[in-house]
């Protein structure tokens, strides 16, 4: 009898076990995680538009809600040449946006980098006018944006327009138009997709300078009565960098000037950066020195704490301002593809995302989805 209780009562513990570790054990996403407070996204490349790597794809699929174009929607991509528009793999890349019911943004339509030289220049190689300047932008944007009208549902219409003093940057784009270059993106964008969203998406958003320029510039397109639904701040950050006091003014700044907050580019890095001025400007670029590259064999726990920390304050951000934050984005599935590994000095290795360069979820990602789920309640 004694024997026979205590084998029923072992085969209980096993069973009770067995069902524990199931749920216990059973992967949890961030998609999941997030639904209901914002859209958590990624960039994609083109290893994973062409379908060619598929356990990243696999993570796409499986813990992020939205997607945006790393490369391929740029000038330089969908127009290379005058009228010669490359569409093949934009199309690709909405395609499977829509096929895995994801949300599809645009990056994006008017940047002074990535611009091939025939952009500014006629068939004498004379600077543009005015005038065929935005016929040119015109046709660029209107092709783009109805190609996928209805099917991308936000653009990145003016990318990276403003210093960090707050004053416009000098590019090609605004030495010949001014700041009715950014009107005119706006305008053709809305005019080509009504129902799209529309955003201004610049880094180095937490620097106060940057952030007047850029309510400024949200203010003065409201006036103009043209479209602005939100601010894309990148998110570009180091382990010391920026400042979270700094960044939530920002993201306060914005949403009083009548926006929606993003956070479009998110990444971040635990190498030393050799001047942190440059915030995410693609032409910065250091010699390699051995010293820049400390974590080449792999992040030591002292370091992966703070990297822990840092995500989680910035997370800690958005999940409190959730009411205006709308989407989440980091730039990039894996560590391995980061642009981060080679900028702004080449040849480094470094551990900005959120998964590993084997795909695997890092600690962080668990500790993210139990923070969003902390937050629900005590909200
Ligand atoms: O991650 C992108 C990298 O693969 C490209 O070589 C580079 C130039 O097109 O652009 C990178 O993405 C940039 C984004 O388009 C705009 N903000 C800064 C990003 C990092 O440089």
């Amino acid at each position: 009898m004694e024997k026979k209780k205590i084998v029923t009562l072992m085969l209980g513990t096993i069973l009770l076990s067995g069902v524990c570790t199931e749920s216990y054990g059973q992967k949890k996403h961030l998609k999941d995680a997030f639904a209901g407070k914002f859209y958590i996204g990624t960039a994609l490349n083109q290893g994973q538009i062409t379908g060619r790597d598929a356990a990243s794809i696999q993570v796409v699929k499986e813990d992020f809600s939205a997607i945006v174009a790393e490369n391929c929607m740029k000038i330089e991509s969908i127009q290379p040449q005058e009228g010669v528009f490359n569409f093949d793999l934009a199309d690709q890349f909405v395609e499977f946006g829509e096929k895995n019911g994801l949300f599809i943004t645009g990056h994006t339509l008017m940047w002074h980098s990535q611009v091939p030289a025939w952009f500014f220049k006629d068939s004498q190689g004379n600077e543009v006018t005015k005038e065929v300047l935005i016929e040119r932008m015109k046709k660029h944007i209107t092709t783009l944006v109805t190609r996928y009208k209805g099917r991308v549902k936000g653009w990145d219409v003016v990318n990276e327009a403003i210093e960090d003093d707050g004053s416009y940057r000098k590019s090609r784009f605004f030495n010949i138009l001014g700041e009715d270059f950014i009107k005119l993106a706006f305008q053709f964008a809305h005019e080509a997709d009504p129902s799209a969203e529309l955003y201004y998406n610049d880094y180095s958003m937490a620097n106060p300078g940057k952030r007047k320029g850029v309510v400024a510039m949200v203010k003065m397109l409201k006036e103009a009565g043209l479209r602005i639904d939100a601010v894309g701040m990148q998110c570009h950050i180091g382990l010391d960098y920026p400042s979270l006091t700094e960044f939530e003014a920002s993201m306060e700044a914005f949403a009083a000037a009548g926006v929606k907050v993003m956070i479009t580019e998110m990444d971040l890095t635990v190498l030393p950066m050799p001047n942190q001025r440059v915030g995410a400007d693609v032409s910065a670029n250091f010699e390699y020195q051995k010293k820049q590259n400390p974590y080449a064999e792999g992040l030591p726990d002292s370091v992966n704490a703070i990297f822990e920390k840092r995500y989680s304050d910035f997370f800690g951000l958005f999940l409190k301002h959730q009411d205006y934050v709308t989407r989440v984005t980091v730039w990039g599935v894996n560590d391995g593809m980061s642009w981060r590994n080679g900028w702004p000095v080449r040849g480094r290795t470094d551990y900005p995302l959120l998964f590993d360069r084997a795909n695997k979820p890092k600690p962080i990602v668990n500790k993210l989805i139990q923070q969003a789920a902390n937050y629900s309640k005590k909200k």
